[in-house]
């Protein structure tokens, strides 16, 4: 029998020993890199065991206690930790050595020390450090380093600052304690593009952007994108940083999207190398925000990291929270703001409503790996913005400063984090503490009453039970609430009503004649609102809602009522309202073009089946993709001569830059171009496929082509042009089974598989073609469950070489119990047949297994 490895928040225990100094050499080698390491501790308890985590890729060659190698009598190997008994050890402070040599070239995980095109590269969040050497391998043990590598390789970095550097030999000294998941190691043939940062102190910091030779004219937005970070955070909270250099690397092979190591974070390279013929707007922007979230985790997740890996948000949901701040500031806040509810609904309440679903703040797990999702870092992140609005921008200042005086150095947890926002503000969070606790998303429905000039809103919350968690108590909502009068003007700005009961009501007295509500503004709190508005009143909001969230979302609530009665075979008068009021919002020349961009643009198929399923339907994919296509259909006869002008006036122009201005009016032109497609038969996007000047366009003209059957041509050119540059190649096998008409999509992504590029070891190609698949809704979601089968074959395949990424990706499965029993009954032999795999990882059996109970 297996042991469960379930591990539980209640079990937490400090760990026994101070680890005082850290001291690591490494001598590189594909095969047989010998790591020395000395580790000084102290006993905090008297007698205790010494238990280090290392599991069997370790080949232990030596281990000495002050010197003195131990009997291999006086520790035990099990599983994945090695155990020196307590009567072996000194009484007071000792040193552990030891010697062990592992394989960075079979590393297939991705996890450890790893090759990266001849690159040795480390992952060790969340615990990759343990397959380096034996280690306390726990966020809550904190030590200074310092670390020598010997290698022939040119460049030679770890963390924190340069000691010594010789040809073949290099020292880094971190003075700043850390646990394990921050250690980082790089060493290969690599260029930088660099420059300086003068920190609000003075001091002069050295900044590289570290890529492959010949990939250095992509590496400068990537290096502004840091300089902007670093003031940032100086500007708005006052956070310096702290060593003399600050180096990123850019890698090829990465499980995820980037890493915060002390002063070393390394990025997949998609985060990094951008240009505008092979980089989209989309690209810029993600790479700006990821740079920018890296950066902020030195201070957020660094200086004041986790006590265990249970606290996860506490570093993520912040560090998201800082770097959605950051994009507003440098770029617009509604679009910023309605682009991450956008995603927040589309990955986060998806997961929240189906079996995988997990509060911010989980309180067991088998494979932390699998909880670096939506709800730890998007959902953390709104938690944030919740307590925000709740003490007000002053109280939310005074919080942060004291938890960064209180808290520096510390391994914190979420109970620290509570804590300093009610001494910094004198409220009571034990209520709202439950969004740190509590899964699901809670609905919220709110009704209207309206006597002698007084207004009162009713709402009501409930939330559905989630697995392990069947009652759920009233939260704490701020629902942000303003009202507009009958001629379009703002009768009361914006007030945040604070709701703590099951049911509760706010009146507004005083008020001339019946006003329109505005609610939810700013998407105050994470919940899915109801609300019974007549189609006019919608209309009405989006034509005349001051708060530019609510007014997008009149739009939104529009279009998917009238694409949730089409996908359910029904007529419904919202289309109409929709299509013209759409009209007039995107004739509006003054408005931003991002924006309109958002309203113009059909909510998806994946957000109109969660709705869908919300409202206790069965969503029916081939039904909705047909339901948006006649929408869009409509959308494009009624209003074709103010499409083809917006698609003639956002035309680029002079040279290309990715600013928020720029990157708006191309969205707005190809939104436009998507609908145009449906009456000039594939035109337009077939000439700017050809004269694009910049690869947003292009790429955006070549999806268009997909979904028509037209680019043939059009994907040979780009693989012609760029089947060297593996960033774009991904592109070329993402479009291609996400934009395909979804009868084809299975087909499209079988033959891709076959192809020679199909590089499926390295994670971004394998998640631009099996992501690709699960992003096409009616594709995967095939009736014949030929998309399940295709991408399970995959995940059992991939689970074998990086059991990470095949977790990660079996999320497409994440929904599969809210569809028609017949499309239930083959998701559910998929998954067994993952299941019954004999040596599945640890990450796939938890994945599959919550999915299926
Ligand atoms: N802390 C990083 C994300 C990250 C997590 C795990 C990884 O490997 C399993 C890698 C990166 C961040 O939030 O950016
Ligand atoms: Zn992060």
């Amino acid at each position: 029998m297996q042991e469960d490895p379930t591990v539980f928040l209640n079990d937490y225990r400090p760990y026994p020993f101070a680890l005082d100094r850290v001291r690591l050499s490494f001598t590189l080698a594909p095969r047989g890199t010998v790591v020395r390491s000395d580790l000084s501790f102290t006993p905090r308890e008297q007698g205790a065991d010494l238990a280090l985590d290392g599991g069997e890729g370790l080949r232990l060659k030596r281990l000495a206690i002050d010197g003195r190698e131990i009997a291999t009598g006086d520790y035990t190997r099990e599983g994945e930790a090695l155990v020196i008994a307590g009567a072996a050890l000194p009484d007071g402070a000792f040193t552990l050595s030891a010697e062990v040599e592992i394989d960075p070239a079979d590393n297939t995980a991705f996890e450890g020390l790893y090759l990266s095109g001849g690159i040795f590269c480390t992952q060790c969040e969340a615990q990759g450090f343990r397959h380096i050497t034996f280690y306390p391998d726990r966020p809550d043990v904190m030590s200074v380093f310092e670390v020598e590598i010997l290698s022939d390789k040119p460049v030679l970095l770890s963390n924190g600052n340069p000691a010594e550097t010789v040809a073949g030999r290099a020292v880094w000294s971190d003075p700043w304690p850390k646990p394990a998941y921050l250690f980082a190691l790089v060493a290969g043939d690599l260029r930088a593009v660099s420059g300086t940062f003068t920190t609000m102190s003075g001091r002069a910091v050295d900044l590289n952007v570290w890529v492959r030779p010949g990939d250095e004219d992509r590496a400068g937005f990537a290096l502004t994108s840091l300089v902007k970070s670093m003031e940032w955070d100086e500007r708005v909270y006052g956070r310096e940083y702290d060593l003399d250099v600050f180096n990123i690397v850019a890698v090829d092979d990465f499980n995820m999207g980037a890493m915060e190591n002390k002063g070393l974070n390394i990025f997949n390279s998609k985060l990094v190398l951008a240009s505008p013929e092979t980089a989209t707007d989309a690209d810029y922007e993600r790479i700006e925000g990821v740079i920018a979230h890296e950066y902020f985790h030195n201070w957020t997740g660094n200086r004041i990291t986790c006590r265990d890996w249970f606290q996860l948000c506490l570093k993520e949901g912040l560090t998201v929270f800082r770097d959605q701040q950051f994009t507003s500031d440098l770029r617009s806040a509604p679009v910023k703001r309605i682009e991450d509810v956008q995603a927040l609904r589309t990955r986060q309440f998806r997961e929240d409503a189906g079996p995988l679903a997990h509060p911010p703040r989980p309180d067991r797990y088998q494979e932390i790996n699998n909880f670096y999702t939506a709800t730890v870092y998007e959902k953390g992140a709104e938690v944030i913005g919740m307590l925000k609005r709740l003490v007000g921008d002053d109280g939310y200042r005074d919080a942060l400063d004291l938890y960064f005086d209180r808290h520096d150095g510390d391994a914190a947890t979420i109970e620290d984090w509570l804590k300093v926002f009610e001494d910094a503000t004198g409220r009571d969070l034990s209520q709202f503490s439950r969004w740190y606790t509590d899964a699901g998303t809670p609905q919220v429905t709110m009704t209207e009453t309206w006597t002698d000039g007084a207004l009162t809103l009713s709402f009501t919350q409930k939330t559905d039970p989630t697995p392990g968690q069947l009652v759920k108590p009233p939260r704490v909502i701020p629902i942000a609430v303003g009202l507009i009068g009958p001629n379009g003007d703002e009768v009361r700005p914006t007030e945040v009503l604070e709701m703590t009961e099951a049911e509760q009501s706010f009146t507004f007295d005083g008020l001339g004649a019946r006003p329109v509500v505005s609610a939810l503004r700013g998407f105050s709190a994470p919940i899915i609102l109801e609300r019974d508005l007549d189609t006019e009143t919608r209309a009405f909001l989006l034509a005349h809602d001051t708060d530019p969230f609510a007014r997008w979302e009149a739009g939104r609530g529009l279009a998917l009522r009238a694409l949730s009665a089409a996908a359910m075979g029904e007529e419904d008068e919202n289309a109409d309202a929709f299509i013209d009021a759409i009209g007039r919002l995107i004739a509006e020349d003054d408005t931003d073009a991002a924006f309109r961009a958002l309203c113009l643009r059909l909510p998806g198929e994946e957000e109109i089946a969660t709705r869908l399923a919300a409202a206790g339907q069965i969503p029916d994919p081939d039904a909705i993709h047909a339901a948006r296509e006649r929408l869009s259909l409509r959308l494009a006869v009624t209003h074709e001569a103010l499409l083809a002008g917006i698609f003639d006036a956002m035309e680029t122009p002079g040279d290309y830059s990715p600013d928020a201005d720029g990157a708006g009016r191309r969205s707005l032109r190809l939104a436009a171009l998507g609908l145009l497609t449906r009456v000039d038969g594939g035109l337009r996007a077939q000439a700017l496929e050809r004269e694009a000047g910049n690869m947003t366009e292009r790429m955006g003209a070549l999806a268009v082509l997909v979904s028509l059957g037209q680019a043939d041509e059009a994907l040979a050119r780009l693989r012609a042009d760029f089947g060297d540059n593996r960033l774009v190649m991904d592109k070329w096998f993402t479009v291609q089974p996400m934009a395909a008409p979804p009868a084809d999509a299975v087909r499209i992504a079988r033959t891709l598989s076959e192809d020679a590029a199909f590089d499926w070891t390295n994670p971004n190609r394998f998640r631009a073609l099996i992501g690709g698949l699960s992003a096409n809704h009616a594709g995967f979601h095939a009736a014949d469950g030929s998309g399940y089968d295709f991408v399970a074959d995959w995940l059992i395949r991939m689970d074998g070489k990086n059991p990470q990424i095949a977790a990660r990706m079996s999320t497409a499965f994440e929904t599969w119990n809210r569809y028609d029993a017949d499309r239930q009954q083959k998701a559910r032999a998929a998954l067994e047949q993952i299941a019954a795999v004999t040596g599945l990882s640890r990450n796939m059996a938890e994945m599959v297994g919550r999915m299926l109970s």
